[in-house]
């Protein structure tokens, strides 16, 4: 019986490829002998809003992003429903600075935003943020597009959840980045 391959180039050829093609019917995105190991993706994980303290018209969201793609991509723009607008503000040698043109982030790589590193502010709120609400996030990559993602308020003085994210001992304890620049 005949494997129902294109069988174009030679004989010895044609039984290679029906036996991966086989291995690839079985196993979807094992890295048989394809150009690209997979597709890959971009992924984002332990995202949270840290609960603004009342008289603040902003708060912090945090999240990471894992590139497991192999080409880099560029975080691009940030819309939440919460408010209405959201600034990328990273840690650029130890100052929290607004990127205007995104963060890329390179192939394999990650972006890991959480207290002192950077966080997405959420600024001109619509309503007040309370713990247990849930803040929707839209992250629009340059290559990998948008990405929702639902982030839980966090209260203020409250652990940062984990979400399989890095660990970060410095995380919880601090004080609250709310408001603390513009
Ligand atoms: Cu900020």
């Amino acid at each position: 019986m005949r494997l129902p391959w294109p069988a174009v180039v030679g004989g010895s050829l044609v039984v290679a490829l029906g036996a991966a093609g086989l291995i690839r019917g079985a196993m979807p995105q094992s890295a048989a002998s394809g150009p690209a190991p997979s597709p890959g993706s971009v992924v984002v994980t332990g995202a949270y809003v840290r609960a603004p303290v009342p008289p603040t018209q902003s708060a912090a969201a945090y999240f990471v992003v894992y590139n497991t793609t192999a080409h880099d991509d560029r975080l691009q723009r940030v819309v939440t429903g919460a408010g209405a607008t959201a600034v990328l503000h990273t840690e650029v040698n130890g100052q929290m600075t607004a990127t205007g043109s995104g963060v890329v982030i390179p192939a394999h790589g990650s972006l890991v935003l959480s207290t002192g590193n950077g966080h997405v502010m959420i600024e001109h709120l619509f309503g007040p943020l309370t713990a247990g609400q849930d803040v929707n996030i839209e992250l629009d990559f340059q290559i990998a597009g948008p990405i929702n993602v639902t982030a839980p308020v966090i209260a203020v003085g409250a652990p940062a959840p984990t979400g399989g994210s890095v660990p970060n001992p410095a995380d919880s304890s601090t004080s609250a980045p709310s408001g603390a620049h513009s």
